[in-house]
């Protein structure tokens, strides 16, 4: 399951369990400073969830796929259809190539520097730590975020080298999870016949063949599945239903929750 701990609405934060235990106890120790905050632990060891009323929020919103599968074309687009009806919105991506951390995977994906398996694994995971609580920030002052790429390249590409699944998601853990994952779904042969194809250090048929089976084993009830070999037009109609809906949901004060359920 998911993992969140919101206290009062107005002022949630985002604690592990051992942080939680040391809120109990201060609360304990001064009743005073924690008047009418309600907590109360869910469903597993690390899933806490508020008791109180959750608030109008942004929606987190995931595009993955293979390289070439469209993310980037749709994403763009979502943006601009969310925008045109007056939604606050923004469009982020990861890698996030503008940070030091980012600038090493760049130079790693297009093969200018070479780096062990596990180390970069834990840069991309790093990249995403680098905007968790900005994520968070956005999502609770109302804007809705479309992300190209997130948690699940991160496993995904990795476990497709070899590296245990479970060890991929580790670091992801604590993580804002995504309240609705589009995968757009396309053949590697497919994705291969793309405009830039081969230009960076993933884009090789045989490992993208197996990244495909890897997103199949982590796909989750956030997730749809959109064919991304139809014309570009039917894609972003169909995403653009999807999406208004995730978004009410969200308005309506779905709680925020974090990766991972392992
Ligand atoms: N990675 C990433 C990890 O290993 N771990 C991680 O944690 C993360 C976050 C960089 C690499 O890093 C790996 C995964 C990647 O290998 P990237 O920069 O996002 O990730 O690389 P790409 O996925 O290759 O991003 P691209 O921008 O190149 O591809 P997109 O965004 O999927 O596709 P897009 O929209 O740019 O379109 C590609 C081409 O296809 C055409 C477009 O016009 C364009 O020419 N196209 C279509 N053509 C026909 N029909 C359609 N429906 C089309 N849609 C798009």
């Amino acid at each position: 399951m998911t993992h969140v701990c919101c206290l009062t609405p107005s002022r949630a934060l985002y604690v592990g369990g051992s942080a939680l235990g040391n809120l109990l106890k201060a609360r304990l120790k001064f009743p005073q400073k924690y008047p009418n905050r309600q907590i109360r632990m869910a469903t597993t060891h690390n899933s806490i969830v508020t008791s109180g009323n959750s608030e109008s929020r942004g929606a987190l919103i995931v595009l993955e796929g293979l390289d070439r599968s469209g993310k980037t074309s749709q994403s763009s687009s979502l943006l601009k259809y969310l925008e045109r009806l007056g939604h606050s919105a923004e469009l982020w991506r990861f890698p996030d190539r503008s940070t030091n951390v980012g600038q090493m995977i760049s130079s790693y994906l297009s093969n200018k520097s070479q780096l062990d398996d596990h180390t970069i694994h834990l840069l991309f995971s790093a990249n995403r730590w680098e905007r968790r609580s900005l994520m968070e920030t956005k999502l609770k002052t109302g804007t809705t975020l479309i992300v190209d790429r997130y948690s699940y390249s991160g496993v995904a590409f990795s476990s497709a080298k070899g590296l245990g699944v479970e060890w991929c998601k580790a670091p992801e853990i604590g993580l804002l999870a995504p309240d609705l994952v589009l995968y757009l779904d396309i053949q590697p042969e497919q994705a291969a016949g793309r405009g830039g194809y081969g230009s960076e250090r993933y884009e090789q048929l045989e490992f993208q063949r197996k990244v495909a089976q890897c997103y199949q084993d982590l796909h989750d009830a956030s997730w749809k599945i959109i064919d991304a070999c139809q014309p570009m037009e039917d894609i972003e109609k169909q995403l653009q239903n999807i999406v208004l809906d995730c978004i009410t949901t969200c308005q309506n004060g779905k709680p925020l929750s974090n990766l991972w359920s392992i």
